[in-house]
């Protein structure tokens, strides 16, 4: 029997390329070694306020986006997180065995609740629900971007402590963090991630942006004094830059080491920008085609949930027994 990959995406935002690279070109490339359930986490996306109309048409696009990228619903699962209702069933049981210091030590819930005047408990409760999606499937490896690994982390603690206060139930998931691109930076500021809800014009490249907006954008990161590249010196807007182009391109360290040295910084980014173009611009035929065949999306989600449902209530079933609850 294969092994179950789990992911998702939230749909809070544009998918940007440090998702693709941290998490669905990943997902691509392992998705027949795997049996693979690829989730849209609107849940999540629900910790911080959502429009109602812009949520309901971002999970179509993150989905149509999934597929454009190369996930093949016929060997994977696509579904959405709010239409199998055991998820949110089985974070409440996980919440109730998961102390409150182990999320309140959550990096990304100490810089977002560090931005709020008042905190959702939803914010501090996410890596309960992340630990939820994983475990509901009982998967065993889950690719995501090195931010994430830290939730990871708490997943498997979660699932441990459960295990061991009412016997085995749970698989203990292992981290598939990308080799390249686990961490994009943001082009505006290389100090912070590249983010979905980082409001900088020049922040990320979306994975629907044009070609022309694309080349603006990087055309115009942050790079450093020098005028050309020395990875001895080079600051982290240069190195981000090369590690994009690297991600996208897959090529060695040291072709990349030898091809960049003493690039200048405009010749640099034209390559990165025309390197990202020529990738983006074939997913972006494939979605403009998957959007404009009625039903096709809406039957791909359906089948994904009722596919994958079966698999979550067999785990709610045995959860609910283990901890004494009526079945
Ligand atoms: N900058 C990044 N570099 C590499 N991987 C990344 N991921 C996110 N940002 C980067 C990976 O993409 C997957 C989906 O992320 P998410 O939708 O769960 O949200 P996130 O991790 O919180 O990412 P964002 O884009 O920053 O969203 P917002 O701003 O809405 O919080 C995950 O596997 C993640 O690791």
């Amino acid at each position: 029997m294969k092994t179950r990959v789990f992911s998702g995406m939230q749909p809070s935002g544009n998918l940007h390329i440090g998702n693709y690279l941290g998490a669905l070109k990943n997902w691509v490339r392992i998705q027949s070694d795997y049996e693979c359930i690829f989730c849209i986490v609107d849940l999540h996306a629900i910790t911080a306020y959502q429009n109602p109309a812009e949520l309901r048409a971002k999970i179509e696009e993150i989905a149509a986006l999934y597929l454009a990228a190369g996930i093949d619903p016929g060997e994977c699962s696509i579904m959405v997180q709010s239409s199998v209702h055991a998820h949110a069933e089985l974070a409440w049981m996980l919440t109730c065995v998961t102390p409150v210091g182990w999320l309140e030590r959550m990096t990304q819930y100490k810089a977002k609740s560090a931005k709020l005047e008042s905190v959702g408990d939803g914010i501090l409760q996410y890596p309960v629900l992340m630990a939820a999606d994983i475990l509901l499937y009982q998967a065993g490896i889950v690719p995501v971007g090195e931010d994430q690994a830290q939730h990871l982390e708490l997943t498997r603690d979660i699932a441990q402590r459960f295990n061991s206060l009412y016997g085995d139930t749970f698989v203990v998931p292992g981290t598939s963090l990308p080799a390249v691109g686990a961490r994009v930076m943001g082009l505006d500021d290389p100090t912070q991630k590249m983010s979905k809800s980082a409001t900088g014009a020049n922040h990320a490249v979306a994975l629907l942006d044009p070609p022309d907006r694309i080349r603006k954008t990087i055309m115009r990161a942050t790079t450093d004094s020098n005028p050309a590249v020395d990875f001895e010196t080079a600051g982290p807007g240069v190195l981000n830059l090369i590690s994009i182009y690297q991600a996208f391109s897959g090529s060695a360290d040291d072709e990349v080491k030898r091809h960049f040295t003493g690039m200048r910084y405009g010749d640099l980014k034209k390559q990165v920008a025309e390197m990202v173009i020529s990738h983006v611009e074939p997913f972006q035929q494939r979605y403009r085609q998957i959007v404009s065949e009625p039903g096709y999306l809406a039957g791909v989600l359906r089948e994904g949930a009722e596919r994958v449902a079966p698999i979550a209530d067999d785990t709610v079933r045995t959860v609910k027994q283990r901890m004494g609850l009526y079945t």
